[in-house]
């Protein structure tokens, strides 16, 4: 096993130099490529300090890793992917920093520089709009430099959807922000955060994801916020993205985007002050928990209804008198 690893790590090495020195040879040649592509489809792929290095049989283009050496920040907020078991506890405890994750991947130095943030180290249940707004700010703060070309943020995987959809929600720049996980913890066997990790730094540092918002990144597949969700509370590969299918995926060091999501509404909040409850549907569901988020002072209500929009005829009073 050892063996293949390092002669696959030794082949994707090799093609990494050569693509390097095509590139120092085919320089001149690229920057008018880089010029001609930014008149067309590419377009919305390039920005300055991105060069495109090559295209593939299948025409994707690949990423150049360099970016003028351009930094890949990692923001670490804690989930299984940073715990290991705790024999006091039965369970498994936070235990590792960002540090510690990418100091078990190697593969990371070929990849970009890396830069660490501890910004939490929690459950990703406890996590909160609160935090996910303090996340979204520091994240800004992060990609405003001129030294970094994209981040990641480690987190768990139970909320990993929420979070993401809120950055994604606000993200308005070009630089790539890609969220990771993990399903088994740091110390277990066959760990998948490792892998994970390098899959999203790879996305980060790829000028593939520029301009498309935030990324879900779990077992080299890539996906939409608005669209991913988590299927299996075990399972490594739970993340998919039902009726569409991931929108790309990493594969070994090449980013390959097959499709961009469509509609995506952003906003610039200043603030994040309004309480917002979401109240699902039973069947038999009265007005009882409306009534409970309007006297709580609740300024709106998301209702998880069913089918089409659908509700308990019991709940529809409770309904108009809160609106
Ligand atoms: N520990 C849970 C969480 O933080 C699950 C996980 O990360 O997979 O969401």
């Amino acid at each position: 096993m050892t063996t293949v690893f390092s002669a696959q790590r030794q082949t994707e090495t090799e093609a990494r130099e050569k693509a390097h020195s095509a590139y120092r040879l085919l320089r001149p040649f690229l920057i008018y490529v880089t010029s001609f592509t930014a008149c067309g489809q590419l377009s919305r792929y390039i920005r300055p300090g991105y060069t495109i290095i090559g295209t593939n049989k299948t025409g994707t283009t690949l990423a150049a890793y360099d970016k003028a050496g351009k930094k890949v920040v990692v923001v670490a907020t804690g989930g299984t992917i940073a715990m290991k078991y705790d024999p006091e506890k039965d369970g498994l405890v936070p235990a590792c920093t960002g540090e510690d994750l990418a100091a078990a991947v190697p593969e990371l130095a070929n990849v970009a520089p890396l830069e660490f943030i501890q910004f939490s180290n929690i459950a990703s249940p406890a996590m909160t709009p609160q935090n996910m707004w303090n996340l979204h700010i520091k994240l800004e703060e992060i990609l405003a430099r001129d030294d970094v070309a994209g981040a990641i943020v480690t987190h768990g995987t139970d909320t990993l959807e929420e979070t993401s959809y809120f950055l994604d929600l606000l993200h308005n720049g070009p630089k790539p922000i890609v969220t990771t996980a993990a399903m088994r913890g740091a110390g277990d066997t066959s760990p998948d955060g490792p892998m994970n990790i390098l899959s999203a730094v790879r996305t980060a540092a790829s000028s593939q994801a520029v301009g498309l918002g935030v990324m879900v990144c779990l077992n080299e597949t890539l996906h939409a916020p608005a669209e991913v969700t988590k299927t299996h509370s075990a399972y490594p590969a739970t993340f998919q993205s039902p009726w569409w299918g991931p929108s790309g995926y990493v594969d070994s060091d090449r980013v390959v985007i097959r499709r961009k999501p469509l509609n995506v509404v952003r906003f610039a909040p200043k603030t994040l002050n309004a309480r917002v409850d979401l109240i699902k549907c039973m069947t038999g569901s009265t007005r009882d928990y409306i009534d409970f988020a309007v006297s709580q002072g609740c300024q709106g209500i998301v209702i998880e209804g069913f089918g089409r929009g659908n509700v308990p005829p019991g709940m529809i009073p409770g309904i108009e008198d809160a609106v």
